[in-house]
């Protein structure tokens, strides 16, 4: 072959294998498949780099600079592909990592519907805070309660007729008939008396247990707010203006109330506490009086130098007026649909 023929030919070998070199860059799918054809074409025999060798063969310096610049300009081309295509690569997987790396945090823009707490809760958080405001403190007693706290220090005596209006649930425990699901607030009166001394302005919430039938306006399980005030020289009127003061707090100006003569064997004189709703009905709220001098000496305290009044009223009546439920059942079946109104 002449000389000529032999740059010619090396020449198109070269372009050739510097081309076959390009595509095979372009079509590389991944950084790893590029890594490997990079080393194939660093060989030293690859079809590039065996060229250098075969550069040897042509006689003139001039040949062997063309054909060498040739291939310097291959290498470099080729060079500068595999490093774009590199850096194309390393581009993609970083932004497929970071697509996949990603947190999805938009739920967290989804409003969550919270909680709350339960209509009975609220009335009696609410009345807590309006009998704080009259400067009273609150105190708690026990659910399983003696017979003592339930009946006898509060003036019922075993054989008192006004027993069996509680109808009481008695636990298996001790004597028969000596210990109690408490049927009203009324033992934490003597509990407080026992462990205070007066002056003592006390509310006393809590749950409450009866052998009543669930009805409109019962419950077997409800609650009650006991309230009791010890001190010097205090009168029915202190009983009615506290009365009147909270029914004002707890309902707004528009309710008005109403003190009813009646019984109980812990208060004398005992009244019923009412309020009037809108419809012009009257809803009997609780009980209240005097506390009873009998009582008083069960809780230690001499009725000859103090005197007090209670009260205690039903809490789930007062949620079931305030928020003009029509039947108290209802706020015992855990339908959602009816608690979220509240
Ligand atoms: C008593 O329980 C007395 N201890 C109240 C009292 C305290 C009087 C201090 C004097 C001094 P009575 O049984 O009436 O009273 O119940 C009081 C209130 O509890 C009732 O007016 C009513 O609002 C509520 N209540 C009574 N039974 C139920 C029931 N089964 N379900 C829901 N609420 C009830």
């Amino acid at each position: 072959m002449s000389e000529q023929n032999l740059v010619g030919s090396m020449t198109a070998a070269i372009n050739e294998a510097k081309e076959s070199a390009m595509l095979a860059i372009r079509s590389t799918a991944d950084l790893a498949g590029l890594r490997a054809l990079s080393a194939d074409l660093n060989k030293k025999d690859s079809p590039l780099n065996s060229f250098k060798s075969e550069m040897g063969k042509l006689p003139s310096v001039e040949d062997k600079r063309s054909i060498g610049q040739l291939l310097n300009a291959a290498a470099t081309e080729i060079a500068a592909a595999l490093e774009s295509r590199t850096r194309e690569f390393a581009d993609s997987e970083i932004s497929a990592r970071i697509e996949s790396e990603s947190l999805d945090l938009t739920e967290l823009l989804v409003q969550r519907r919270r909680g709350h707490s339960h209509i009975v809760t609220q009335a009696t958080q609410r009345l807590e805070d309006v009998f704080i405001g009259l400067g009273f403190q609150i105190a708690e007693g026990p659910e399983v309660e003696t017979d003592f706290h339930n009946f006898e220090a509060l003036n019922m005596p075993k054989s008192h007729p006004a027993r069996s209006e509680f109808d009481t649930m008695f636990l298996e425990y001790g004597e028969p008939n000596s210990v109690l699901l408490r049927t009203h607030t009324s033992p934490v009166q003597i509990r407080v008396m026992k462990s205070w001394k007066p002056p003592i302005y006390a509310i006393m919430p809590g749950r409450v247990f009866r052998r009543d039938t669930p009805d409109a306006t019962h419950m077997p399980v409800f609650h009650q707010i006991e309230g009791l005030v010890i001190d010097r020289g205090i009168t029915f009127a202190h009983l009615a203006g506290t009365i009147e003061a909270f029914t004002k707090a707890f309902f707004g100006s528009e309710f008005t109330s109403r003190l009813r003569p009646s019984f109980f064997p812990f208060t004398e004189p005992s009244a019923e506490f009412d309020i009037r709703r809108a419809d012009g009905e009257w809803i009997e709220l609780g009980g209240c009086g005097m506390v009873h001098p009998n009582v008083l000496i069960s809780g230690g305290i001499d009725p000859e130098e103090f005197s007090g009044f209670a009260f205690g009223f039903g809490i789930d009546r007062m949620a079931k007026e305030r928020h003009k439920v029509e039947d108290i059942r209802e706020m015992y079946t855990n339908d959602l649909r009816f608690l979220r109104q509240f």
